[in-house]
């Protein structure tokens, strides 16, 4: 299907023309009857000689309701410009035009009107040279009728030449679908069209409100006004859709393939047209069917930066325009060059960026987007039009592979700082290497940990090293030697002190299984336990705890804990009385050594 709109001054006979060409009203309101004015958009369409559909959007021409005939024309990749032989060129012919131009419609024609009224000749040739100097360029130009009919049929040879030239469009792209009109149908509920400019839809589809993120479903597809189970690109389309009020979408919103798009409200691009320096605060975007309130800060040369107003599903390579609404002034037409721009903080930076803008011409560019970013997310890319088509390092993250290396080399720096600094922990915590090389995610650290690092219990250290600091393996080797004479004799405070063993080294010593805690600095060897509940098996059952301390030839201060991790083991029983027993001295179902808590 060919979706051509028309363009033109108000008045020039736009309308007359595709009523001619279609037999349907494009003026849908009363009120434009009445007035003999086009207000909003209309639609009307025909079959071509050859068989091919033509499908118009009807816009208005008059200044007041640009505008409409913005939201019309956004979508459309085609226009066919309208100048009255009997008035030329005209305001809005120009502002018409200067927004065809701005948006980059290359394919139209040129059709001079009411040429039954004076010489189409002085109008024709004005308006040649007006386009030659657009994307529109040299186009076909036709001079008509639309009372007497004159030049219809050469006009409808034209548009089957001009539908043969549109390159068709991809179908299996993310469908983005800008309203253009919503409306109730009774007992079908909410029902919207737009121009499906790329992208399959078809009923029973799932589809993304772009205003709020909602899900709906498409319960029912027209295409010029004809019940569908799928609608191909380029198409004028009404989607009834199931679970949405009509009061939840409005013009300018769009039906988005779920997951595909990401709303942004600040966009870099690239602005052709006024010089950049002398452009006002505050402008109106205007994308596909949507006008957007927004703010302008010219970053340098032809590129500025743009807050909207509400979030909008951009893309990468968009063409959309800046309108002064004020002045009825096309500022010039952008291309969006980025959609995830970084904030701008320090001095200088808004010129920097400049300098990164002029690089990029809107064509999507994955390894040139990983070397900016160094790092970014795949689904981020994929949201904002860049095809991604490597692996990730981590999780959804994407690398550009000199960043991973030089991160890569930063870790292993970064961890041996960290063990120098730290000599008694088994390497670096996972989320203090994270903050130092300022990286968004834990797994980012994990993925960057390569031999000889090694990555274990939250953290990174060098692989095969010993687990025990050397100081505190010294010190250990002392204790142990106490151990072989008094296995259940804690070394006292004093002797701790002596062989150097103060808090942190009993810490990583604990930690690193070489001794064991019973509780605050009353330590043991890890196979204490089990030795004790052997010793204590071969006592008369049930035992005290005077006969367990004298068994085992201890004090007090360890046999009362030994006792109670023993229970907890479940190598021991406390009765009533609170004697004990050995129930199983080689229990395995025993929590961690140490750790309070009762089995199950
Ligand atoms: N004589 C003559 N009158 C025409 C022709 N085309 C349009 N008209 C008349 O011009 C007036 C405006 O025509 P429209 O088709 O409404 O013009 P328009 O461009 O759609 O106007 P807007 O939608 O308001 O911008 C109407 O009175 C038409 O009858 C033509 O070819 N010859
Ligand atoms: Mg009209």
């Amino acid at each position: 299907m060919l979706v051509v709109a028309t363009a033109g001054h108000v008045d020039h006979g736009k309308s007359t023309l595709v009523r001619a060409l279609t037999g349907m009203e494009p003026d849908r309101w009363a009120e434009e009857r009445r007035r003999g004015m086009t207000i909003d958009l209309g639609f009307a369409w025909t079959t071509l000689p050859s068989g091919a559909v033509v499908a118009f959007v009807d816009v208005p021409g008059h200044e007041r309701f640009v505008p409409n005939m913005l939201a019309g024309v956004g979508p459309v990749p085609a226009a066919v410009m309208v100048v009255a032989a009997d008035e030329g060129w005209m305001p809005q012919s120009a502002e018409h035009l200067a927004a065809l131009d701005a948006l980059g419609v290359a394919y139209g024609l040129l059709v001079v009107t009411r040429a039954d009224l004076a010489d189409p000749g002085p109008a024709l040739a004005r308006a040649r040279a007006e386009l030659a100097s657009t994307t529109l360029g040299a186009v076909e130009s036709v001079v008509v009728s639309g009372v007497t009919g004159v030049g219809l049929p050469e006009l409808r040879a034209a548009l089957d030449r001009l539908a043969a030239r549109v390159p068709s469009a991809d179908h299996a792209a993310p469908v983005r679908l800008w309203v253009d009109r919503h409306f109730t149908v009774r007992g079908s509920g909410t029902v919207v069209t737009g121009t499906l400019g790329v992208g399959r839809l078809r009923v029973g589809d799932e589809l993304e409100l772009a205003g709020t993120g909602d899900l709906v479903r498409v319960r029912g597809l027209h295409r010029l006004g004809e019940a569908r189970d799928a609608v191909d690109p380029v198409a004028r389309v009404a989607v009834n859709l199931r679970g949405v009020s009509r009061d939840r979408v409005a013009r300018g919103d769009a039906l988005l393939t779920p997951g595909r798009f990401r709303s942004t409200d600040l966009v870099d691009v690239r602005l052709a047209g006024d010089p950049v320096a002398e452009l006002p605060a505050t402008l109106t975007l205007h994308v596909g069917a949507a006008a957007v309130p927004v703010r302008v800060r010219p970053l340098g040369g032809d590129t500025v930066r743009l807050r909207l107003g509400r979030p909008v599903p951009l893309l990468v390579g968009d063409r959309a325009l800046l309108r002064d609404p004020g002045r009825h002034h096309v500022v010039g037409g952008v291309t969006v060059l980025d959609v995830l721009p970084p904030p701008l903080r320090r001095r200088g930076a808004a010129a920097a960026r400049a300098a990164v803008l002029a690089t990029l011409d809107g064509r999507p560019d994955l390894a040139g987007e990983l070397r900016r970013r160094g790092l970014v997310r795949a689904g981020d890319l994929a949201r904002a039009g860049v095809p991604v088509h490597v692996a990730p390092v981590a999780g959804d993250w994407l690398a550009d592979p000199e960043h991973w290396a030089r991160l890569t080399a930063r870790l292993t720096e970064a961890v041996t700082r960290y063990s120098r600094e730290h000599p008694l922990e088994a390497g670096a915590p996972v989320e203090v290497l994270r903050r130092q090389l300022d990286l968004p995610d834990r797994v980012l650290v994990e993925a960057l940990v390569r031999a000889p690092l090694r990555l274990a219990a939250g953290r990174v250290g060098a692989a095969g090293a010993d687990p025990l600091p050397e100081p505190v393996a010294r010190a250990v080797a002392l204790v142990r030697d106490d151990f072989a004479a008094y296995p259940f004799r804690a070394p006292d405070a004093d002797r701790l002190a002596a062989v150097g063993l103060g808090v942190r080294e009993i810490g990583a010593a604990v930690r690193a299984g070489a001794l064991l805690r019973l509780t605050g600095n009353v330590l043991l060897l890890p196979g204490a336990p089990q030795q004790a509940a052997r010793v204590l098996a071969a006592l008369p059952q049930p035992f005290t705890l005077s006969a367990a301390r004298q068994a085992l030839d201890t004090t007090r201060r360890v046999a009362v804990p030994l006792l109670e991790l023993l229970d907890r083991q479940g190598r021991t029983r406390r009765l009533p009385d609170d004697a004990r027993t050995v129930v199983d001295a080689d229990s395995t179902d025993r929590p961690a050594a140490g750790r309070p808590g009762r089995l199950p």
